[in-house]
């Protein structure tokens, strides 16, 4: 990062952000004991990047305080839980990201983002740890001791962290937001919606925020970078031709994945017991069956994916995470 940030300690910044949200957190995945437990998550009900992180701490059955953060009413911006990011983004050793390529990746997406979900605190460490995917390894490091039941077993972590990148560029926020090509087969929720507006807000919120906290270097920074990145999104990512694009990119994706699971010889993609990969294809595919892109796979189209997206669906952190996970899936 570029200079380093002034900001306040983590237990500080932590509770100016409970104290925003009006949230105590709620325990998941264990009894309340006398001792606060390790891990502290902000995410957001039908964020796919939150969805990910949540499955992992399901799957490990870790305990964790959980706060939820409304992500359409901007929740995700409020200036303690980007102060709180800020300290996050200058430990991925990256720059803040302000321009969007479409993709939620931090290493292909140009960088950090201070004013987005998931944000988890790792009190034994007294970390802040931002971008799922190094959340997922964070918390898989720490479930699996000794690479006993891990997700991601060094064996494969190459092939692993290979599959975790196509997925993380995979072309989300457009297919969520934008327009798609012929007919329009998301939910109610988000049908007619063309992206940019969506977009637009975000930058108008940021401009109301620079305004409010000019004198204060930090949100300068995170608010301006945020809204350097949503700017360029409304500007370029929901164009017919771009929406094209996505859309065939995406397909692409499912295609290389029928191939994949065809030819594999193994219970899961990369193994005989889940890996990431399986956690993260979950998630995704979940995603695209929600905004109605299943037909990639339905109608004996390709069904390897189908049959596979279907047994991700039952896995019991894929349950817990999205499935069972109030507001989860658009509707
Ligand atoms: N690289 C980050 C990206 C996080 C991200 O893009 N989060 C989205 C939801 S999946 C978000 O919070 N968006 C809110 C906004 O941009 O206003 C990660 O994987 O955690």
């Amino acid at each position: 990062m570029e200079t380093r940030i002034v900001n306040a300690p983590i237990q500080t910044l932590v509770a100016d952000t409970r104290a925003a949200l009006n949230s105590k957190g709620e325990l998941i995945g264990g009894q309340p004991t006398s001792t606060p437990p390790r891990f502290e998550l902000f995410s957001a009900a039908s964020s796919i990047c939150s969805q990910k992180v949540r499955a992992v701490l399901a799957h490990h059955g870790l305990t964790y305080r959980s706060h939820m953060m409304n992500l359409f009413g901007g929740q995700t911006y409020l200036p303690a839980h980007v102060r709180l990011r800020m300290l996050g983004c200058e430990q991925t050793g990256t720059k803040l990201v302000d321009r969007h390529t479409g993709s939620t990746s931090v290493a292909s997406g140009g960088g950090c983002d201070a004013a987005v979900v998931p944000t988890l605190v790792d009190w034994d460490t007294g970390t802040v740890v931002v971008d799922s995917k190094r959340i997922c390894r964070h918390l898989d490091e720490a479930a699996a001791v000794d690479g006993a039941c891990s997700l991601r077993p060094a064996h494969l972590a190459a092939a692993i962290d290979a599959e975790l990148e196509i997925i993380d560029n995979l072309p989300n926020y457009q297919m969520l937001s934008g327009k798609p090509p012929g007919e329009d087969r998301r939910p109610a929720g988000q049908r007619g919606k063309n992206g940019v507006d969506f977009a637009m807000g975000k930058v108008e919120r940021c401009d109301r925020y620079l305004a409010e906290h000019a004198d204060d270097p930090v949100l300068v920074r995170g608010y301006s970078a945020k809204r350097a990145k949503e700017l360029s999104a409304a500007q370029d990512l929901f164009t017919e031709e771009r929406m094209r694009q996505a859309y065939t990119t995406a397909e692409a994706a499912c295609e290389t994945l029928e191939r994949r699971l065809q030819a594999a010889r193994t219970a899961w993609l990369l193994d005989d017991q889940v890996t990431m990969a399986d956690i993260y294809w979950a998630i995704e595919l979940l995603r695209m069956g929600n905004m109605g892109a299943d037909t990639f796979w339905k109608e004996g189209k390709r069904p390897a994916v189908a049959a596979y997206a279907a047994r991700l669906r039952e896995l019991p952190a894929v349950q817990a995470a999205v499935v069972n996970w109030p507001g989860a899936l658009f509707s």
